[in-house]
């Protein structure tokens, strides 16, 4: 501990020498056209760049340690680069020269400073920066060469700083420029250790030892479960050309990056100049980046995920892009599905006598949102985004009879798994619900979610019930 204040000293002696040097300019540089960056909150970033000379960016960057929902109903005490996970992105030319500005607010509790991959030289900047809340440090860099680069806090622990939110990126477009598109997007990765296991409700700590041991609580896709889903999924037309400025903050989980129902036309492998073709998944190493682009020709959900799959989705690393647009059926058919000859239905089980229905349950607008949110990351899968199933393989959930008969049963199957013939609807389906791994608030939120907003019934079940559930199914 006494080491790290020392550190801290350090850095803050060399962050005041640093600054006495800003004034010193160069003649040629006096002479650059100075423009004020414009930073905007992510997946928006700022537009590309149509000067053909070199300038003087001014960016103003504020550190602002924020509490937020890093999931539906979960809070968590972020640190950020202007307010965002991840940080505002920052937009500059070949040869032009960066006046970056950090600001520490002084209601913060901790130092922070930021380092750089696109400058050359020592630390990126950390040591010119490093400053304690209350104080502004201002540095002055030279970005020298093309490309997609990560910034990121450097203050120690620094692998605390980036677990908490501490990264962006800094794009420098070639002195050419770059090919013109329909739609930009800025999405990081980031992996987040909590105190709590996943979705535990309420404020959640910092956990150095699952940091250390490398075992998030959280993989997600700009600093939230859920920032890129829902009201908040990315959106395209159909032929649109589609570029995805994609980073991995970590601190430690690297990403195969993947849009489930896309090609990747161009990958800008790690962020550089060169660009691979026709690709499905690339590797993005922690602290590094790629540019992607694609065109989505035909109407649908295309869905960002870390091919990792359990990181996608068990831990939160899913995005949608919401394409619209006419159905193309010569280049994705709806497809036909019929019985095999001579295979038949067989009768449906009889329904096992209901459990004791207890006394009418409420769910508050938060139990609502918080059962869409696990509706969304772990039922959507197999009963669809909009509850009504697949025919024959997975049974609707939404304006389902077997559902409206027993909502209080429901919990049961959430939380035990369920196979063998079941009727839904009329239509018979034999297959496999395995239990799922959910907390009893996020199953009592979800059976509400279907019953109430799925079913336009009423909620049927408490987190005590489903818990008391638990309870009786262990010997
Ligand atoms: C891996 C795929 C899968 C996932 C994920 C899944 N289910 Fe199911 N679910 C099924 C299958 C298959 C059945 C039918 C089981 C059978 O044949 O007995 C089923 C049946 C059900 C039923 C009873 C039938 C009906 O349609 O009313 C309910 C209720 C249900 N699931 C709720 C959920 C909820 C809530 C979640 C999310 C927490 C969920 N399921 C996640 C596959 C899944
Ligand atoms: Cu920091």
């Amino acid at each position: 501990m006494k080491t790290q204040l020392k550190l801290v000293a350090a850095g803050l002696a060399s962050a005041v020498l640093a600054m006495s040097h800003v004034t010193a300019a160069t003649p040629s540089e006096t002479a650059l056209p100075t423009i004020t960056q414009e930073l905007l909150a992510p997946p928006l970033l700022p537009p590309p760049i149509t000067r053909k000379t070199p300038a003087k960016v001014v960016v103003n960057l504020t550190v602002e340690e924020v509490e937020r929902e890093i999931a539906p109903g979960t809070r968590y005490t972020f640190w950020t680069f202007g307010g965002t996970v991840p940080g505002k992105m920052i937009r500059v030319r070949e040869g032009d020269t960066v006046e970056l500005h950090l600001l520490n607010l002084p209601d913060n509790k901790l130092p922070h400073n930021i380092d750089l991959h696109a400058v050359t030289g020592p630390g990126g900047g950390a040591a010119q920066t490093l400053i304690a809340p209350g104080n502004e440090a201002t540095f002055t860099f030279k970005a020298l060469n093309p490309g997609l680069y990560v910034y990121h806090c450097a203050t120690a622990p620094v692998g605390m700083h980036v677990a908490n939110g501490m990264y962006g990126m800094i794009l420098v477009e070639p002195k050419e420029g770059m090919a013109p598109v329909d739609r930009e997007y800025y999405v990081m990765q980031g992996d987040f250790y909590t105190n709590g296991a996943y979705r535990a409700p309420g404020l959640q700590g910092f956990d150095m030892q699952k940091a250390i041991d490398e075992k998030p609580t959280y993989v997600v896709f700009n600093g939230a479960d859920g920032a890129l889903t829902g009201a908040n999924a990315l959106t395209a037309k159909a032929n649109e050309k589609v570029r995805m400025y994609f980073g991995v903050g970590g601190p430690n989980i690297t990403s195969s990056f993947h849009v489930i129902g896309a090609i990747f036309d161009r990958v800008y492998t790690e962020g550089g100049n060169h660009y691979q073709e026709n690709v499905q998944t690339t590797m993005v190493p922690a602290g590094g980046s790629t540019i992607v682009e694609f065109t989505p020709r035909v109407p649908g959900n295309l869905t960002l995920v870390d091919h990792s799959l359990t990181r996608a989705f068990n831990k939160g690393a899913i995005g949608l892009l919401a394409v619209s647009g006419p159905d193309r059926p010569e280049i994705y058919s709806k497809g036909i599905k019929k019985p095999l000859a001579g295979a038949v239905a067989a009768a449906p089980a009889a329904a096992k006598p209901a459990v004791a229905k207890p006394a009418p349950v409420v769910a508050d607008r938060a139990q609502q949102l918080r059962g869409k949110a696990v509706y969304d990351s772990n039922c959507s899968a197999c009963h669809q985004p909009d509850g009504k199933g697949v025919a024959g393989v997975f049974p609707p959930l939404a304006n389902s009879d077997f559902f409206q008969q027993r909502p209080y049963e429901m919990a049961h199957i959430v939380l035990n798994g369920r196979n063998g013939e079941i009727v839904v609807n009329g239509e018979h389906y034999n297959g496999v619900m395995p239990p799922q791994d959910l907390s009893d608030d996020d199953i009592a939120a979800v059976i509400n979610y279907v019953g109430v907003e799925l079913n336009k019934g009423t909620p049927a079940v408490t987190p005590a019930q489903v818990r008391d559930m638990r309870k009786s199914r262990q010997p």
